[in-house]
């Protein structure tokens, strides 16, 4: 694990530090919106008074920081990366070329870093016909295990919501919805899902996570935050789509990993491109509120 200068130096000094990652731009998005939307999240994060740590893996080594010429090869060569959970880590490393790191995988190697907020656009989850498929991603069981306040605007109705809570509920995830009181569903800012608490300040939520380390609890903590109004896609439009490409997958017999990726490449296909706009919106207010959280964590520590 090669963490980069600037990274060391902030985590040295216990300063904020936000983790990022980096599958979202590997498999995500299409060049070169993924690697303006990368620059545009660590920018955010420092204008927001952290340091930001997109995390992946290149030329064997796991990264924590990337220099700005690693994340422009990461963004374009994105298309012959491979995809890491964290199951993947290993086989990333010892191939040598570069991987995208999953939520998964991204929480992982934050914790191992001593990173403890991490913001991504969405989540994986428990898919839709998973009662057949047995599709529930790796995410949600990282969350029940490694340390680390994960936020997002919510999972995308590619997945099963309530199943996905089920889920969180049993790994003993707690949900929490930023200024909200409903789990967000990506593009749109309700999944008509109650979270169980709610948090109106970054400071509220950064005790939460102070008080979990007190206890020693093993895992993490998960802040829905809702994408901005005005960032908002119409429910109705975006639900056709996403149903047309769960078909799509279904009848092409796309599964396991490749399915999340697929979804998410025929969703800006078919909205030509119209939903990138919002998927990116989204995230920088995720990088936003995370560093606000990375920032008063520090000043508690
Ligand atoms: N959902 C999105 N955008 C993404 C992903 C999910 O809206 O970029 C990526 C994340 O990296 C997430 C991964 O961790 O897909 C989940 O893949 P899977 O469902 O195979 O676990
Ligand atoms: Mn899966």
């Amino acid at each position: 694990m090669k963490l980069s200068p600037e990274v060391e130096s902030a985590l040295g000094n216990g300063r904020a530090v936000v983790a990022l990652e980096s599958t979202i731009v590997t498999h995500g998005m299409p060049y070169p919106a993924n690697a303006e939307m990368a620059r545009g999240v660590e920018q955010v994060v420092r204008d927001a008074g952290a340091t930001p740590a997109t995390i992946a893996v290149a030329g064997g080594e796991v990264l924590v920081g990337l220099d700005a010429a690693t994340l422009e090869r990461i963004a374009r060569d994105g298309h012959a990366a491979m995809k890491a959970s964290r199951r993947d880590l290993p086989v990333a490393l010892a191939r040598g070329g570069i991987a995208g790191t999953t939520v998964a995988a991204t929480m992982f190697i934050a914790a191992r870093a001593g990173i403890r907020v991490f913001a991504t656009g969405g989540i994986g989850g428990v898919h839709r016909g998973a009662e057949d498929s047995f599709d529930v991603s790796a995410d949600l069981l990282e969350l029940g295990q490694s340390p680390v306040c994960v936020v997002c605007a919510g999972a995308k109705s590619v997945l099963d919501i309530p199943k996905t809570l089920e889920v969180l509920e049993t790994q003993g995830v707690l949900v929490v919805g930023y200024q909200t009181d409903h789990f967000p569903a990506f593009y749109a800012s309700s999944s008509g899902e109650r979270v169980d608490h709610r948090c109106d300040s970054a400071a509220e939520i950064a005790a939460l996570i102070a008080a979990q380390r007190r206890l020693g609890l093993p895992g993490g903590l998960l802040v829905g935050n809702p994408i901005p109004p005005e960032h908002a896609l119409d429910a109705a439009e975006i639900e056709a789509t996403i149903a047309r490409a769960v078909a799509e997958a279904a009848a092409r017999g796309i599964t396991r990993k490749a399915l999340t990726p697929f979804l998410l490449g025929r969703i800006v296909e078919l909205t030509q491109g119209g939903s990138l706009a919002a998927n990116i919106a989204l995230v920088r207010h995720n990088a936003r509120l995370a560093a606000g959280i990375a920032v008063e964590l520090a000043r508690l520590a």
